[in-house]
């Protein structure tokens, strides 16, 4: 299994390589984007470009392989996890910022086989940072390995955490209550803009815990790897297993920083993909 998961990942990895070209290229100046859900829920020409590119190389490269990818799940294609190797993919994730020329914008690729995640890919082409992680192999910022800290307290952490692409009231409301949380029983808040990226500061140990409600399986198949590689825990932000289809997340450095964030905050649950 791992020769062949080595495979699947060196294809993915040349080809994100590949595609973050086409978001280092297009950073500067204005773009035109077309309104998703909402007048904060952003799609560009380049994100559909990159999704074409990738989801084309891997089709091509692996026939039996499926795929769940942000654009075409909003253009109408039924995204299904199955127990097949399946490509979860954000092509730009992070597509507010990639508007505004805010660098932080990343091309998010996962593996689920089995619907197990063991693949990550996440590419930050503006700033030059390729995180990387493969099941079992471990985690890595431009092929130097990479490690959670060992924050233990929900006082000294410091929490990424999203105001998130929907208006929905109810949601908005949590997002300002968790907020408020954040900001006085932690160290500190940080709100990146990318979910993938979030993760990886996770992973990288400049950041110690992420959690949001109302992401997509495209926005962190490729970070739950990253994480977890990097020696961190993904949860469900109530403190049971993960569920990569529920639009819930958290994941933090240790097991103990994510059972004090679980009591302490707001729950949200959205409507599951
Ligand atoms: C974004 C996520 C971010 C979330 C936004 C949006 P996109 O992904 O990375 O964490 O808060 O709502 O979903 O839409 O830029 O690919």
């Amino acid at each position: 299994m791992t020769d062949k998961v080595d495979q699947y990942y060196d294809v993915a990895l040349s080809l994100v390589k590949t595609c973050g070209n086409l978001i280092s290229e297009h950073i500067n100046g204005c773009k035109s984007f077309v309104l998703k859900s909402c007048d904060i829920d952003l799609v560009t020409e380049i994100d559909k470009k990159v999704e074409d590119t990738l989801v084309g190389g891997l089709s091509k490269a692996f026939p039996d392989h499926k795929f769940i990818g942000e654009e075409s799940v909003a253009d109408g294609t039924k995204g299904e996890l199955t127990d097949s190797p399946t490509w979860i993919i954000d092509p730009v994730d992070g597509t507010m910022n990639f508007v505004h020329g805010f660098p932080h914008s990343s091309i998010s690729v996962g593996l689920t086989i089995n619907k197990e995640p063991v693949v990550g890919i996440i590419y930050n082409p503006i700033l030059g940072q390729m995180f990387t992680a493969k099941k079992g192999q471990g985690a890595f910022l431009n092929e130097t390995q990479i490690h959670v800290s060992q924050v233990k307290e929900f006082a000294t952490a410091l929490v990424t955490f999203e105001a998130g692409t929907s208006r929905d009231p109810e949601r908005f409301k949590a997002v300002l209550e968790n907020y408020k949380i954040l900001v006085s029983k932690g160290h500190g808040v940080r709100t990146l803009g990318s979910a993938a990226l979030n993760m990886a500061m996770v992973a990288l140990g400049g950041a110690d815990a992420y959690f949001e409600f109302g992401i997509h399986a495209w926005d962190v198949a490729a970070g739950t790897v990253l994480v977890r590689e990097a020696g961190g825990v993904v949860i469900d932000p109530a403190g049971g297993p993960f569920d990569i289809l529920s639009r819930r997340i958290l994941s933090a450095s240790t097991m103990e920083l994510a059972e004090e964030i679980s009591k302490n905050i707001v729950q949200f649950y959205p409507e599951r993909d």
